[in-house]
């Protein structure tokens, strides 16, 4: 192609419409070819565990450009043969319990058995805020260092939906990138302990032992989703309050049905700054791991929970779509105006608005 032809196309002056068409059309073909190739070059150096290649993709997956996103889902379907080989743990517990100093305690223990690990992290707040419970990546120096561990800040977006969405294709690519333990924190606000459930293999609720009050004060519903409770900073004049919490919190689970898969959630105690009951923790999601392997719940959790995503990911999408239509902005405006005074209600408005 002409040199002069390009600079004139770009001022606009002495070329015929035809030209321009077939301009822009061999740039698309350019751009896209090199797309490809660019997509093509980048799955095959996340499956070469290249840190840097991983982090491009997951850029990617957390862009709104749509380009991007058809990238990155070009990306994530190269890559989904190559995961589902880690074990998923979901690390949660009020602010300011240790879940920070807990992960990187135990992610020092598992690098140093050669083991890789991917540190995600689902944060409610940061959806409004565009802050990140991940921010704190002061808190894990050591394990920021560490050759064998990728911590990657939590997404933002507009729902936890669209975070979470993003953080499943997040552990697809981790465990593409050779993973063998991915771990997400998450702070226990809103929905979303019950969002990080339904992406994790095994489920840990960490807790500070209180003056016999432990069971006050925790939400229902976090219990019957704990794999296992670790008390934490269970440590100089806390051990032993800890312990006593240990046979409280197991006296009060055994009034809870035994789990289907022949696992009854596990009380432990530890130290994550003085590195006690750690190791322990760890051998604990083995036999967890072994047990449901065994009687086949592991896969069986795997498929229940990718076929609650699909359907997770509809209703998202639908949403979205929905409440973007411009015409469907304006006439919500209306009816909310409509709503106000009086002269409608909330499920003439809904019926009117759905059949738009
Ligand atoms: N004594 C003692 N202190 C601990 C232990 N684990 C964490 N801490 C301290 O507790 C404080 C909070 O720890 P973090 O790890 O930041 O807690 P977090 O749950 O990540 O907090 P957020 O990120 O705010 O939700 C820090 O000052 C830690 O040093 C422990 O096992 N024993
Ligand atoms: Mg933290």
């Amino acid at each position: 192609m002409a040199k002069e032809k390009k600079s004139a196309l770009k001022e606009g002056k002495g070329v015929s419409v035809s030209e321009i068409t077939n301009l822009s059309r061999i740039k698309t073909i350019k751009e896209k070819r090199k797309s490809k190739i660019n997509t093509e070059a980048l799955v095959a150096s996340i499956l070469n565990k290249n840190i840097t290649a991983l982090s491009r993709a997951i850029t990617l997956v957390e862009s709104k450009n749509l380009t991007h996103l058809e990238q990155a889902n070009t990306i994530i379907k190269a890559c989904l043969p190559h995961a589902n080989k880690s074990i998923r743990i979901g690390i949660t517990g009020v602010p300011g319990v240790g879940k920070s100093t807990f992960i990187e305690t135990l992610g020092k223990h598992l690098t140093s058995k050669g083991k890789r690990i991917a540190i995600l992290a689902i944060d409610p707040s940061s959806t409004l805020t565009k802050g990140s419970i991940l921010g704190d990546k002061t808190r894990m120096e050591d394990l920021v260092k560490d050759a064998n561990a990728y911590i990657r800040p939590s997404a933002s977006g507009d729902s936890l939906g669209g975070v979470a969405r993003k953080t499943r294709e997040t552990i697809i690519l981790c465990e593409a990138a050779g993973f063998d333990v991915i771990i997400i924190e998450t702070v226990g606000v809103g929905q979303s302990e019950t969002t990080v459930h339904s992406m994790v293999d095994f489920f840990l609720l960490l807790k500070l032992a209180g003056a016999g009050d432990e069971l006050q004060g925790i939400k229902r519903g976090i219990i019957e989703m704990a794999d296992a409770i670790a008390i934490n900073k269970a440590d100089g004049d806390n051990l032993k309050r800890a312990k006593l919490a240990k046979v409280e919190f197991n006296r009060a689970l055994h009034l809870y049905p035994e789990k289907s898969f022949n696992w009854h959630p596990k009380v432990t105690i530890c130290s994550a700054l003085k590195n006690e009951g750690i190791d322990a923790i760890w051998e604990l999601i083995l036999e967890y791991v072994a047990i449901t392997s065994k009687n086949n719940y592991f896969y069986e959790k795997r498929n229940e929970q990718n076929k609650f995503w699909l359907i997770q990911t509809i209703e998202e999408q639908l949403k979205s779509d929905f409440f973007n239509t411009p015409k469907i902005k304006k006439e919500l405006e209306n009816q909310l105006q409509l709503i106000e005074t009086n002269q409608t209600t909330p499920f003439a408005a809904a019926d009117y608005l759905l059949k738009i």
